[in-house]
């Protein structure tokens, strides 16, 4: 490919344009138009391991799997750095960080001038969702990371098919990557959503560079959504299938590192007969309303960027046989015969092994051999429970939306909410634990709205009244749930075994949505009657299952009290309806 940057590099000449304009700005020694073949992932693959981007993994044990070690100071999301630039500072609202436009075009063009010299520019067309869905969008991303080039054609569908799509349209999201020397100081992750772009500096990692994911299919798209009637949520979407042979689906937003992979992918208990769970999303869906009144949802990936510790044959067979082959791994040890590990596997630390840092690692170290944060880049068709929808251009219709969060204590295994406002109050004012998935203290209770805390690219009380109004629009609206996996007894022990169990849960849910069961009203919603959870099979003490399921006024005063100055720290956008109900349950609990 030629480096002159005004050579007819596509056949779109506002993508041209573009390509012309950043490669001015960052002086590149050379430009490669991605066109996704195998062929040029082979040639990019052989590249990143000559530059030891990549290490190959033992071809027996892992075919086509590779592990790439990011810098120590960059291995997981910045939220501190990551910004939502509106002329308008309210539109970004309280719950973003906010720069102006021309402040940050200023600062990262700065950074960005002459960044890749003697480097490769990558072009990276890319599509999100199914090929053929009238949902699905174009977005390109430039980059110098060999390794997000190699990511996203796993993440997404990338390539000819894309600037086929994209044919002469000028309507792209258009993403500058930069790696820059990987300082903390000069990392910054902005997000223009009246100019459909976003501009990501000195940071590799993930969600700050893989930026078809978090950046465009959240930050953008729920502005996007907002303003086109649609909703981009931080949602697995998982298929049900039960003895009977029918098929329900079910969308849940979880807070990062909350369970949202391992519940897209889970494996039923035999005990509950023949269920059989498809895999159709695992962590971003985009949720439009039917022709039939329904809520129809798309995953717009193409492959999972998943959590690896805690991932065993035990907890996640699925993933554990989907990550056997054509997988890239980051930040996980390698053991001495060139294969991965990490905490929670099956097998316990073999001799030899090499940290996530790439310094031998022996159980009296004290650290991790793993990154907590660390991952594994898999293709969705790598899943052996891949739903035969999950490249439908239609999606799939949402029988129960579910909020989740990771609770020691307050929240109940699963709690129904009363009405479409009861639920969206739930999601808006749910509360988790900060995990390893964010840089920053971990195990602190932070309000992370509909897990969208730091997803959401636009102003969170106006993001509310979206999801109101979308509920008002809706003519068969899902059931709305809460769940927690995560209550602990006093011991600090997890008093739910959760994984496969969970499917427990979620059956109680379908059984409540086709009025099997009716529950136990409690004051802030409805929970499981006793007998009505499925326990067949399952070794669960009553001590136990009561810890779960309880609702302690007294811990639920504390909650809606931290819920109340969440909503008021909003400020104007605030929606009534959501302060009004939010009383509502408080003089319920007063009795
Ligand atoms: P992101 O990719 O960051 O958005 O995370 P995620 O929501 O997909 O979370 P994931 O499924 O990867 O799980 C994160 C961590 O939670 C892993 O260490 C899991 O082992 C653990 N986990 C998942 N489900 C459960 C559960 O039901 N119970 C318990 N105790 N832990 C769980
Ligand atoms: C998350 O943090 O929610 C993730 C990982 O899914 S990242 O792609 O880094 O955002
Ligand atoms: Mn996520």
């Amino acid at each position: 490919m030629s480096s002159d940057p005004d050579k007819h590099l596509t056949s779109n000449p506002a993508l041209n344009a573009w390509i012309g304009d950043v490669a001015r700005l960052t002086s590149p020694e050379k430009i490669v138009i991605c066109d996704g073949s195998a062929a040029e992932r082979d040639r990019l693959t052989t590249e990143a391991v000559a530059s030891g981007v990549l290490i190959p993994l033992n071809p027996q044990k892992r075919p086509g799997c590779y592990l790439h070690r990011s810098n120590p100071n960059d291995v997981a999301r910045t939220e501190e750095v990551t910004f939502v630039c509106t002329p308008n500072k309210d539109d970004a609202g309280v719950t973003n960080h906010w720069m102006a436009p021309d402040e940050a075009y200023n600062k990262l063009g700065a950074l960005l001038k002459d960044s890749m010299r003697g480097r490769t520019m990558y072009v990276i067309p890319y599509v999100m969702g199914p090929l053929g869905s009238p949902f699905a969008k174009v977005g390109v991303e430039i980059t110098d990371s060999i390794y997000v080039a190699l990511s996203m054609r796993i993440m997404t569908r990338m390539g000819r098919a894309a600037l086929a799509l994209l044919g002469e349209s000028e309507h792209f999201n258009r993403g500058l990557h930069g790696t820059l020397d990987l300082d903390p100081q000069r990392r910054f992750i902005c997000h223009f959503p009246q100019d459909n772009a976003i501009w990501s500096v000195g940071s590799g990692y993930g969600g700050n560079a893989l930026l078809s994911k978090k950046c465009f299919a959240l930050r953008i798209a729920s502005w996007l959504g907002r303003t086109e009637g649609w909703m981009a949520e931080h949602m697995l979407i998982v298929g049900l299938r039960n003895p009977q042979g029918e098929t329900r689906y079910i969308a849940a937003a979880f807070p990062s590192a909350c369970g949202k992979t391992n519940l897209a992918m889970l494996l039923p208990p035999q005990a509950l007969g023949d269920w059989k769970v498809f895999t159709v999303g695992d962590d971003i869906g985009w949720l439009r309303i039917g022709p039939d009144g329904r809520l129809w949802a798309i995953n717009p990936e193409n492959g999972y960027f998943g959590v690896a510790p805690g991932t065993s044959a035990r907890s996640n067979p699925n993933a554990m046989r989907m990550v056997g082959h054509d997988s890239l791994f980051t930040n996980v040890a390698m053991t001495p015969d060139g294969d991965i590990w990490w905490e929670g596997m099956d097998a316990p630390p073999p001799a030899g092994l090499i940290d996530w840092r790439g310094k031998p690692w022996t159980a009296g170290s004290g650290a991790k051999a793993a990154h907590p944060n660390s991952r594994f880049t898999t293709p969705m068709t790598n899943n052996p429970a891949l739903s035969p929808h999950a490249e439908d251009p239609e999606g799939v219709p949402i029988s129960a939306i579910i909020f989740g969060g990771r609770r020691a204590t307050t929240m109940p295994l699963v709690l129904e909410s009363t009405s479409w406002v009861h639920g969206v109050l739930m999601g808006a004012t749910m509360g988790s634990e900060t995990t390893a998935a964010a840089a920053g203290q971990v195990g602190v209770v932070r309000r992370d709205p509909m897990a969208m805390l730091p997803f959401c690219g636009y102003n969170i009380g106006d993001y509310f009244r979206h999801w109101l109004a979308m509920g008002a629009k809706i003519s068969h609206p899902p059931r709305i749930f809460m769940v927690n996996w995560f209550r602990k007894d006093g011991n600090g022990n997890f008093v739910w075994p959760g994984y496969g169990e969970n499917l427990r849960v979620l059956k109680w849910m379908l059984d409540r949505i086709d009025g099997k069961v009716s529950g136990r009203e409690t004051p802030v919603g409805i929970v499981p009657a006793p007998g009505e959870l499925d326990l067949n099979g399952l070794e669960i003490s009553p001590r136990q299952l009561e810890q779960a399921l309880a609702v302690n006024p007294d811990e639920w005063r504390v909650e809606l009290e931290s819920a109340a100055q969440f909503l008021q720290s909003i400020g104007a956008t605030l929606p009534a309806e959501l302060t009004e109900k939010h009383r509502e349950l408080s003089r319920r609990l007063a009795g």
